[in-house]
């Protein structure tokens, strides 16, 4: 790997990578540290814009805590450092030995990218094949999969929200001014609220900078929503509000679903989720007389109580009322790599039965599937890039299982909580050390992709993590580099040539393709710019797409058909590393990619969901009479929160240990006063916090902010936490029935002043 050529003091393009909608940066950089920051007036999407938080990424890159050599665990518990080669044979050796002796499925991938990465992820595909594995888990399984099972029924893939004209907006569980979600929030956000003719409502028990821009706010009581958008629905249904010409051309089912919601108390529920019944009539009537309706669900849904039940009925919102496939409505766009693997397949996890959505095993069942003696249970993992030891429920738990385990090894740029319980740690080089792309939604009906260039060389002891793959596959025998000659010649002849030889060793030779990124790292990436050899397989992506999506990409202005058009599609990648539209599309596309294989059609039933909506009527009122009278939201996005992906604490400037934010009322009647301490205790977990009064809340309720509480060194190198590590509190057994997805936004808690 080389340094990039161009000229040290020149903007270069990068992308900020603190959250999924990957704003374009402009950066200059100078001695490894980043010297200005702004935003990328030339990508497409983003469009200059960025928040806050890019400012500090210095402290991503340049931190007390990167890592530096691969770490070997010693007999007494400490790590000691080993050089790459000692550390890729002895993992590979440990790795093949349990494969040999228990199974390469005995072995669970957690992980694979975070908000700006996903390269690793899409490498290790390789060495998970050379070991036989075949269980993975991820973040997604603690948020989104309930969603993903839900939206796989009904669409057979994932619509996106289009704010930007929308004439109706809805935000349920989601502060979209804090957590974004989509490009250029804030601007889009204060446009709606400025305009007449534009409408938003909100969801959400807090009254978050998003619903202060609401014209309906409906202030939920935590754990609610789905006795709310039930309402909601069962008055569109009761107001002749759903669009039945819409249904009759382009939905199937719908006749068990408004028997279910025609029988719904409207009344009984909006007292039951304490909003006036007049307010809910208001958001329905919006909802179902809107030229234009867009909506977007996130974790105050899906980590609550009912939360695959939530997505189902916020997704009915926008199917009954036919908005989608049309200008601000819901879209299905084009993909460039397969983000998560297969659709709802009927796998199930190997000791708990659980299901298995979009290829991953639910996070919160995963203690499970470890602290058992079953014969089936996980004997290693390979976890890269994610911190499961902070970031899934119960985390003493999760420290336990994997010290359960026989064999771990950690992929991350930092010593994280999870690191500390590996075998082997293995130091990746930090994302503007290498090429890294996401390939989370790219927009519609542009779909905009980035791949990002190196901006400095991989730090010393550090390699990207498609080099750590390959090195693993070499060592476990999964190729060899006589293999690849051929292939070698042929990608330093040109991109067709490449073609021709890569379809011919695919035929040829099957067994490459179990480890094909590897292979088109080895081959066409030792032929790309140096630095650039894990956009190989994005070469690979971008045939797929040529050859599934040929008109959208024509339409994006690429010329020629099959590979021609692939090879055209990547070459325009790679020139771009601001960004670069990929694929364009006329909205009623949408309607094709429905359901492709089965009939083209929105499928709105999902029974055991439609029986879950029936059921709701007999389900207890909580009481706060009990041991645990507050309802804590653990984990809510702030101005200075960003996952862990920034670890040095001094990025935050203000409340540097993150508050419990608490009611007025509630302050007064526990005595304490902002910043005074309290002490907040879980079924599972103790720890203090300073509370930050505020009137957003009501009574009952308080939350404590994500990714807090990591472990950072100080000037003597002793290991300080900084704020409350918000799973000491959790517990794995409160999740969904169906998805698994934990509630982390609604945890019993008890909370008292500490004198
Ligand atoms: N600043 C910042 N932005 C981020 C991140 C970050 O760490 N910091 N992380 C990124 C990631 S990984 C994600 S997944 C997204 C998440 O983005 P969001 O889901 O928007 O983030 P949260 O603040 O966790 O939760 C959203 C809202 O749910 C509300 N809520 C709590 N309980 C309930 C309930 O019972 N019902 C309803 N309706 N709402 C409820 C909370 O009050 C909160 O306003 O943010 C991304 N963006
Ligand atoms: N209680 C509670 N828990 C939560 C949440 C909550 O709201 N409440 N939010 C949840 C949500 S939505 C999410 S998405 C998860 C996120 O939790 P995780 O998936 O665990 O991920 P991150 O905190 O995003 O950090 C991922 C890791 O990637 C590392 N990293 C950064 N760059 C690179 C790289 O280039 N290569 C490698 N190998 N590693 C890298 C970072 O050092 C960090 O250790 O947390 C979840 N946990
Ligand atoms: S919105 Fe997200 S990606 Fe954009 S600048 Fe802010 S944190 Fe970064
Ligand atoms: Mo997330």
């Amino acid at each position: 790997m080389t340094t990039p050529s161009h000229a040290q003091d020149s903007w270069k393009s990068t992308a900020c990578i603190l959250c999924s909608v990957n704003c374009a940066l402009h950066v200059q950089v100078a001695d490894g540290h980043f010297t200005k920051i702004k935003g990328d007036k030339t990508n497409p999407r983003s469009k200059g814009y960025t928040c806050e938080k890019p400012a500090r990424l210095d402290h991503y890159q340049n931190h007390g805590d990167r890592l530096t050599s691969p770490l070997r665990r010693r007999a007494d518990g400490s790590f000691e450092e080993v050089d790459w080669d000692t550390a890729i044979r002895e993992v590979a050796a440990r790795l093949a030995e349990i494969r040999d002796t228990v199974g390469g499925e005995k072995i669970l991938y957690y992980g694979g990218g975070g908000q700006g990465n996903h390269m690793g992820g899409a490498y290790s595909a390789a060495t998970r094949k050379a070991l036989g594995m075949r269980y993975a888990s991820n973040a997604l399984a603690q948020e989104k999969t309930g969603e993903f099972w839900v939206e796989r029924l009904m669409f057979g893939g994932r619509p996106e929200p289009d704010f930007e004209h929308a004439q109706v907006s809805v935000f349920v569980g989601k502060n979209p001014w804090q957590s974004h979600g989509f490009e250029r929030a804030r601007i889009v956000l204060k446009e709606i609220a400025r305009d007449p003719a534009r409408k938003m409502i909100v969801l959400d028990p807090r009254r978050t900078e998003t619903a202060d821009l609401a014209d309906v706010f409906l202030q939920v009581a935590p754990g609610t929503d789905a006795f709310v958008l039930a309402a909601i629905l069962a008055v569109l249904v009761e107001d002749g509000l759903v669009d039945r010409d819409f249904l009759e051309a382009h939905a199937d089912g719908g006749d068990a679903l408004f028997d279910t919601l025609s029988r719904v108390p409207v009344a009984d529920y909006c007292t039951r989720a304490r909003v006036p019944e007049a307010l809910v009539r208001e958001a329905a009537g919006l909802i179902g007389t809107a030229d234009s309706l867009a909506v977007l669900e996130d974790l105050g849904i899906e980590q609550a109580p009912h939360s695959t039940l939530n997505s189902y009925l916020e997704k009915l919102l926008y199917a009954v009322t036919g908005n989608f496939g049309r200008a601000g409505t819901m879209n299905l766009g084009t993909h460039l790599g397969k983000l998560i693997g297969g659709g709802n397949d009927n796998r199930t996890s190997p000791v708990g039965g659980h299901k298995i959505i979009t290829g991953l095993i639910p996070c919160n069942a995963l203690p499970d599937e470890l602290l058992t003696d079953h014969p089936d249970r996980f004997r290693a993992a390979i976890i890269e890039s994610a911190n499961p030891v902070h970031s899934l429920a119960d985390s003493p738990r999760m420290r336990e299982a994997l010290d359960a385990l026989d064999f771990v090894v950690v992929v991350d740029v930092a010593m994280t909580e999870t690191a500390m319980h590996a075998d082997y740690v293995l130091p990746g080089s930090s994302q503007y050390e290498k090429a890294e792309a996401t390939f989370f939604g790219g927009g519609f009906p542009d779909h905009v992709f980035q791949l990002r260039h190196p901006l400095f060389p991989p730090a010393p002891g550090t390699l990207p993590e498609p080099e750590i793959h390959s090195r693993l596959c070499r060592a476990l025998g999964a190729f060899h580099d006589d293999d690849l000659t051929a292939l070698r010649q042929a990608a330093n002849a040109g991109l067709e040539e490449f073609g021709s030889a890569f379809l011919e060793a695919m035929a040829s030779r099957p067994e490459l393709g179990k480890i094909l990124p590897v292979v088109l790292y080895e081959t066409l990436g030792r032929a790309l710019e140096p630095g650039l050899e894990p956009a190989a397989l994005i070469w690979g992506a971008a045939q797929t797409l040529a050859a599934s999506d040929p008109t959208s990409v024509q339409r994006a202005g690429y010329e020629g058909e099959g590979p021609t058009l692939g090879n055209a599609l990547f070459r325009a990648i790679l020139d771009h590393p601001e960004g670069v539209v990929i694929t364009r599309d006329p909205y009623d596309v949408s309607f094709d990619r429905l359901h492709p294989k089965a009939g083209g059609r929105i499928q709105l039933e999902i029974p055991e969901l439609i029986e879950e909506v029936a059921g709701l009527v007999d389900e207890p009122a909580p009481s706060r009479e009990d041991a645990f009278p507050f309802i804590l939201a653990a984990g809510e996005r702030r101005t200075n929160t960003a996952n862990t992906i920034y670890r040095d604490p001094s990025w935050r400037r203000k409340d540097p240990a993150g508050s419990l934010r608490m009611s007025p009322g509630d302050a007064s009647r526990l005595g304490v006063e902002n910043g005074g301490r309290v002490r907040i205790t879980t079924k599972r977990g103790s720890t203090e916090a300073a509370v930050e009064i505020t009137d957003t809340l009501r009574d009952g309720h308080v939350t404590l902010p994500n990714g807090l509480g990591l472990a950072y060194p100080d000037e003597s190198g002793r290991r300080v936490v900084h704020g409350t590590p918000p799973n000491e509190l959790t517990s794995t057994e409160d999740r969904d029935w169906l998805a698994g997805t934990p509630w982390h936004k609604h945890v019993r808690a008890q909370v008292e002043a500490v004198r």
